[in-house]
């Protein structure tokens, strides 16, 4: 647990003094803690950011400020902006974060009360909640500047870079581990110059770059109570990037019948019906700012967001596991195993998730 939680709690603006601090959720990367205020009706969300990952917190929670301040007005037009925007809460130093006196780096969000995120998905209806979240992010969006915004992670989803980092973390090979990964080193570079053609196609001025999440994990969107989507939080990555980068993340854990990190390679399927209705409620708000070019590249980004995640989880694997959280020893490795298999079922089903984005489209067309 943390030290002296009652002491960084008093630096935020928030009220009251009789606090119940317990851990929450299942994020990789912060710790995050609710803060529950006795008595006083609303509960808070205490976040340590993780420094190692977010180098500039300054300018992570720049964008944070100017992000949610962005959906807070477009959403005041037709709904609760309190509801539906994380309120982030500062300090009272006036900033948005606090550092203490160990270098550790804090911030503070109200708890949306009444909800939940799940990690896999098991209903239609959660699938397509999930793809009216995404595509309706990306729309309210879709009017920012890009360049505006702080690159809080530069190269964030660049394949290219990914993949100098895997080529480095093998030639340093700090704690001995390459010669257990071979086999997978082989399956990655055989689909490296295919992965690469996204980047390809922004560079070429195909595909525009927008104000994208890069994070769209289901877990990363909060339901209410009837099981309707009410907010997408984890705004960390809100970032410059392509529209497939967040359709085919969520995938990875919308239609995967099983676990990010599954042991059992073989109950890693795809739920295709899931696939529908996610596709289905993401072009029900995408279809008005959508490019022939972007919907065409959709497919790829299905194919590119497990590859690159099998490529990142590897690169960690090999640097000794400093970049994500692990449960147990070989995490890494498992996490990019899952993710190769979860691969090989998109590949051997490309034709048919091409044609439900098509039809999907014809129908709203
Ligand atoms: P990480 O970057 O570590 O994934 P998140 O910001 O996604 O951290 O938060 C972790 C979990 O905390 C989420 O999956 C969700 O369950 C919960 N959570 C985050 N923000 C809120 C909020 N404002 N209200 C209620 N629950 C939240
Ligand atoms: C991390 O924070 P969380 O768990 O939502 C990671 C994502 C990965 C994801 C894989 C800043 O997301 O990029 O896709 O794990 N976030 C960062 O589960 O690296
Ligand atoms: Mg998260």
């Amino acid at each position: 647990m943390i030290n002296n939680v009652p002491n960084i709690i008093a630096q935020f603006n928030i009220q009251g003094s009789d606090f119940k601090v317990s851990p929450f959720g299942s994020g990789h990367i912060n710790d995050t803690y609710l803060v529950k205020t006795l008595g006083l009706g609303q509960d808070y969300l205490l976040q340590k950011i993780n420094n190692y990952v977010f180098k500039d917190v300054k300018g992570l929670m720049d964008n944070m400020v100017y992000i949610t301040h962005h959906l807070k007005q477009k959403v005041a037009a037709t709904g609760n902006p309190d509801k539906e925007v994380l309120t982030f809460i500062n300090c009272k130093n006036g900033k948005y974060y606090y550092k203490d006196d160990d270098d550790n780096y804090w911030r503070m969000t109200c708890f949306l009360q009444n909800t939940k995120s799940y990690d896999m998905v098991t209903t239609g209806k959660q699938a397509q909640q999930g793809g009216i979240a995404f595509g309706r992010f990306q729309y309210l969006l879709c009017d920012m500047k890009p360049d505006l915004l702080v690159e809080v992670i530069p190269d964030f989803l660049n394949i290219e870079h990914r993949l100098a980092q895997l080529t480095n973390a093998i030639k340093n090979d700090k704690v001995g581990r390459l010669k257990e990964v071979l086999p997978e080193l082989q399956f990655i570079k055989s689909r490296a110059d295919d992965m690469k053609l996204l980047l390809q196609w922004g560079r070429e001025g195909i595909l525009p770059l927008r104000v994208t999440h890069n994070d769209t994990k289901f877990n990363n969107i909060l339901l209410d109570e009837h099981g309707n989507i009410q907010c997408v939080i984890d705004l960390d990555t809100v970032m410059p990037g392509y529209v497939a980068y967040d359709f085919g993340d969520a995938i990875r854990s919308i239609i995967n019948t099983a676990a990010e990190d599954e042991a059992d390679l073989g109950t890693i399927l795809l739920d295709i019906p899931l696939f529908k209705k996610f596709t289905r409620g993401y072009l029900s708000q995408t279809f008005s700012f959508l490019t022939g070019n972007e919907l065409k590249s959709l497919m790829k980004g299905i194919l590119l967001l497990p590859y690159m995640q099998a490529v990142r989880f590897l690169t960690d694997y090999l640097d000794g596991d400093v970049y994500y959280k692990t449960r147990f020893a070989g995490h890494n490795l498992q996490r990019t195993l899952a993710q190769m298999q979860l691969l090989k079922m998109l590949e051997l089903h490309e034709d048919k998730l091409t044609g439900i984005i098509e039809k999907e489209w014809l129908l709203l067309s």
